[in-house]
This record gives C-alpha cells, structure tokens and sequence, in this order.
C-alpha cells in the first residue's frame, strides 16, 4: 500500500531493505509472517539516505527503526523481534533447547564460512587466486550438511519450517543462482527440492515485490 509522505509519523516503524540481499529477505519473510507493520523504504545500496546512515552508521541492510528511537542493524535481531512479537505457525517456539542451537548453529556456518565462500562463488572474478569451482567446492560443504539435516523430513529440523529454513534459504538460492546448471545436476537433490518449495511458497512470493527505490521525502509503503 502507497502512503504519502505525511502517513509516516514517530509511531511508524520502518524497515529499510533492498530487494535481493538475503539478509533483507529474511528479514522481510519475518516481518511479513509476523504481520508487524512497518513502512518499507527500498534502498540503493550505492546511494544509502542519509536518514539510514544516521541511524546506522555501519550501512548496510536491513535495517529497522522502532517507534521509541531503538535501531535494529542485524536481519537476526529482526528476525527474532518479529517473531516475538507474531510467531503463528511456530517457527521459533516449539524449539526445544536442542534444536534452538542446532538452528543457531546452521545460521552462524551460513553467516560465517559460508557467506565467505558464496561471495567468492559469486565474483570469482575478483577472486583470481583460485578458479570458480575451488569456491564452488567450499561452499558445497554447508550444502553437504543441509543435505544431510534434510534426510528424513521436508524441513531442516523437522517437518515444518522454522527459523533456520527461513534465515538460511535466501542464502542458498544466490548459491543456486550463480550456475542452476551445475546446482540441478548436483548430488544436493534434497537441498534443491526444499529451496524450490520455499521459493515457490506464497510468503516468498509476496515478499519479493518490487518497490521504487526510497529517498528522503519520497511516498511511503506500507509493508506487508
Ligand atoms: N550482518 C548484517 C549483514 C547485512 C549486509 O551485509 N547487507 C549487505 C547487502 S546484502 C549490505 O548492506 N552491504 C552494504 C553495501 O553493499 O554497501 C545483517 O545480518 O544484517
């Protein structure tokens, strides 16, 4: 929904984002499935507003800003904000204290080696001490214990998703956009069907809209 400019007041928050950054789309898929309204102000990441750096002088996305001035610049930290605020179908609560740290540790490997090798993966270009594949390779590592997490049940921790699917896949997906080829024709079949069924889930979906990019005074969006 489009407001104008004067519909966003000190009680408003707002997330900044930018459309395909992984940690954008966790965040916005928490956001969206906690049903915490915000208004959304789509980014260039080579043009960040002022009013963003202000608030977060490190620059990067998301970012969300709370009515009482608090700033949230990690997608975990929103992530987890959103779902305590709404968690419907239970992605953080029936997490006993085994499968909270298993899914804190697959986010850290994602966050951590894995997000390492995927920007390697990724611009192997401007990574020339090793061809594409070693990075490849690397990366394949955390598909390996995906793959492995997926034997048994459709969803990393059991049959439904949850916290760890939803922070994890935007990652996998750049992964997989870098060559589907090779990814199709992989041994990570299990890792492939999940990421296709969240891709095609309507949540996904609706939170991959296209928005104009936001500049100070610019109309609001109201987001979800
Ligand atoms: N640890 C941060 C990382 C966020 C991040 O690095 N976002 C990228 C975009 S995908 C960014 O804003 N980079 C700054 C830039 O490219 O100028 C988080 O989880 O929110």
């Amino acid at each position: 929904m489009l407001l104008s400019t004067t519909g966003v007041s000190a009680t408003t928050p707002v997330l900044y984002s930018f459309r395909r950054c992984p940690y954008a789309i966790r965040a916005r898929l928490a956001i969206h499935y906690s049903g915490f309204n915000v208004v959304l102000r789509e980014v260039v990441l080579g043009h960040k507003p002022p009013s963003l750096l202000n608030c977060s002088p490190k620059g990067t996305v998301p970012v969300l800003i709370l009515p009482n001035g608090q700033v949230l610049d990690e997608s975990y930290d929103i992530m987890l904000f959103a779902l305590q605020y709404h968690d419907p179908d239970h992605w953080l609560e029936p997490l006993d204290p085994i499968k909270r740290s298993e899914a804190e540790a697959l986010i850290a490997h994602n966050d951590g080696e894995f997000k390492f090798w995927l920007d390697r993966y990724k611009y192997s270009d401007r990574y020339p001490d090793y061809p594409v594949e070693f990075y490849r390779t690397q990366g394949a590592l955390f598909l390996a214990r995906l793959e492995n997490k997926l034997s048994g049940h459709a969803y990393l921790l059991g049959d439904r998703a949850g916290l760890a699917d939803m922070a994890v896949f935007p990652f996998i997906r750049q992964f997989a956009q870098v060559d589907r080829v090779w990814f199709d024709q992989s041994s990570y079949s299990l890792v492939g069907a999940w990421l296709d069924r969240l891709l095609e889930s309507p949540l996904f979906l609706a939170v991959m809209t296209r928005y104009v990019p936001w500049d100070e005074g610019a109309d609001e969006v109201s987001f979800p």
